[in-house]
């Protein structure tokens, strides 16, 4: 459930849902400027909680810096992955950055980083927070 301030508290973590659209960069400043970050999912647990809060999310991967290589947002590399079906594609132009649920896909889409999104930030939920 959301908290009045926002943000929901799903195992040590705390999640923002964004209710409006920005690309992924400004997606990302909101995050920064709250003391979070775009959401690194490092579980199917994770994954499967942000699949229930619907789709079109920004969340805090990209190939840009270096190119070809898919980064967290948090420095590490991406280890499991839960790409829909045919993604990453690089369709018709570069697409260096990755949203949660597309159409009537659940998973990760690679797109281009300057389209609209909807984005969730991600913060570690300190004992004194919660
Ligand atoms: O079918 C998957 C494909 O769908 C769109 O392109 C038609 C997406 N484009 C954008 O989000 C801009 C592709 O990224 C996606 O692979
Ligand atoms: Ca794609």
């Amino acid at each position: 459930d959301r908290r009045p301030d926002g943000w929901m508290y799903f195992n040590h973590s705390l999640y923002f849902i964004s209710t409006t659209k920005r690309n992924w960069t400004a997606s990302r400043d909101y995050c920064l400027q709250r003391d979070a970050d775009l959401i690194v999912i490092n579980s199917r647990e994770e994954q499967e909680f942000v699949k229930e809060l619907g789709a079109d999310y920004w969340i805090g991967l990209s190939d840009r810096d270096p190119e070809g290589t898919w980064k967290w947002v948090d420095g590490t590399n991406m280890t499991s992955s839960f790409w829909g079906p045919g993604e990453p594609n690089d369709h018709k132009e570069p697409e260096d950055c990755v949203v949660l649920g597309h159409y009537w896909v659940v998973d990760w889409n690679d797109a281009p980083c300057d389209r609209l999104h909807h984005w969730i930030c991600e913060k570690v939920a300190l004992g004194g927070l919660l």
